[in-house]
């Protein structure tokens, strides 16, 4: 059995308010004549489909305009999708009862029966005797009762292991959308933390015994997890942030001959580059020559975005307008330009602490330091104390 694995498209999504309906359109394309080469019989999308839970008409239109065509030219094609944090469970989900008849199946909302999760809607039948474990994003009380929402997860594909089992499907695979500990986030990306925000990850021992492969989306890039080569991310056919301009983005395929499962990554060769300069934040003259350096020419649907990292040394209210002046006739498209300042806190590297990284410290870390600064000496313990109540009595 021969499987793409793939999720974290994102259609729809606008980048710095630069439309991409085009590059997701090209990777479509690109999937549509992997799926055809390499003769696949099940292609799993582990959720993100669309970049919101409002997606436009026409993102929606070039899914389902994708859905078809691939139905068309692979007779025998089996597709199975989740629902990711960025969808509409209830949307995505909706179209069913046409998309079955495409061989098209959509896991997007845990459904219930007597009161009760119905863990038979969730397992779907794949060539031969197995099956796929077709877990949604969960939200919370979605899952089984449990101590903690990580636990619940869990728990879920445990109890849907089982029951896969009972019923004498072999092999079984899953496929969830979820972020699992011990797998690498992208430096600073925000839209993996979208919506689980601080929350712990998933342990996935539950996928230690007899789930051949676990197909799973959330993370943008492509990896194992926990070190086991058969619980993957496939990572986001297109970076959806400067954070993951070195992620390698493309999908996994996998091959089952009865119990050996293999994985290869294909590489997808994004159309628009992701271009990032200086390497570090420079002060505005070395910015400046940087952007001297660039290719000029007119701009075309394949021109890079571009992000400038400025460090500003003094409040100067020209910066913007020099980088404007700079960039004309330069063939980059300016989406981003990150600012950081030396005005004020160190990041304790020697280098200016960036906005991301100021929202991370802990208050009482930066109230400790500017007395520090100011006082020249340590805070004392009785204030730090206070100062901890008030905080917590914020946090609720
Ligand atoms: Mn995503």
């Amino acid at each position: 059995m021969k499987i793409i694995h793939t999720a974290d498209w994102h259609l729809g999504q606008t980048f710095y308010g630069y439309d991409r309906s085009k590059e997701h359109a090209l990777f479509l394309d690109w999937l549509c004549s992997i799926i055809k080469e390499r003769s696949i019989d099940l292609l799993l999308i582990a959720g993100d489909i669309f970049d919101t839970p409002n997606p436009s008409a026409e993102a929606q239109r070039m899914y389902y305009h994708f859905l078809k065509r691939v139905t068309q030219e692979n007779e025998g094609l089996q597709i199975i999708a989740t629902a990711g944090n960025h969808d509409s469970a209830a949307r995505i989900e909706a179209p069913s009862p046409l998309l079955n008849v495409f061989n098209v199946h959509v896991s997007g909302v845990v459904h219930y029966r007597n009161e009760e999760i119905d863990y038979d809607s969730m397992i779907i039948p794949i060539v031969g005797n197995g099956c796929c474990l077709a877990v949604p994003y969960l939200r919370h009380n979605d899952h089984p009762e449990a101590e903690s929402y990580s636990k619940g997860v869990a728990k879920m594909y445990s109890a849907l292991y089982e029951r896969a089992r009972e019923k004498g499907y072999s092999p079984i695979i899953a496929m969830g959308h979820l972020q699992a500990s011990g797998a690498e986030v992208s430096v600073g990306d925000t839209s993996e933390h979208a919506v689980i925000g601080g929350m712990e990850g998933i342990e996935t021992g539950f996928a230690d015994e007899g789930i051949i492969y676990t197909a799973l989306g959330h993370l943008h890039k492509a990896q194992r997890v926990g070190r086991k080569e058969n619980i993957r991310y496939s990572g986001a056919p297109l970076p959806m942030s400067f954070a993951e301009l070195r992620n390698n983005q493309g999908v996994t395929e996998v091959t089952i001959v009865g119990n050996n499962v293999s994985h290869e990554h294909i590489t997808f060769d994004t159309p628009v580059k992701l271009l990032s300069i200086p390497a570090k934040p420079q002060p505005i003259d070395t910015v400046l020559e940087e952007i001297a350096a660039l290719p000029s020419g007119e701009p075309g649907d394949n021109t890079p975005f571009l992000e400038i990292k400025v460090l500003v040394t003094t409040i100067d209210p020209s910066i913007r307008q020099r980088i404007d002046d700079a960039l004309r006739n330069k063939t980059v498209r300016l989406a981003n330009i990150a600012a950081t300042s030396n005005i004020g806190r160190d990041n304790g590297e020697g280098r200016p602490m960036t906005y991301d990284e100021f929202k991370r410290t802990e208050p009482l870390d930066l109230i400790k330091e500017i007395y520090k600064r100011g006082k020249k000496k340590d805070m004392p313990e009785h204030i730090e104390k206070l100062l901890t109540e008030v905080i917590n009595e914020l946090k609720g």
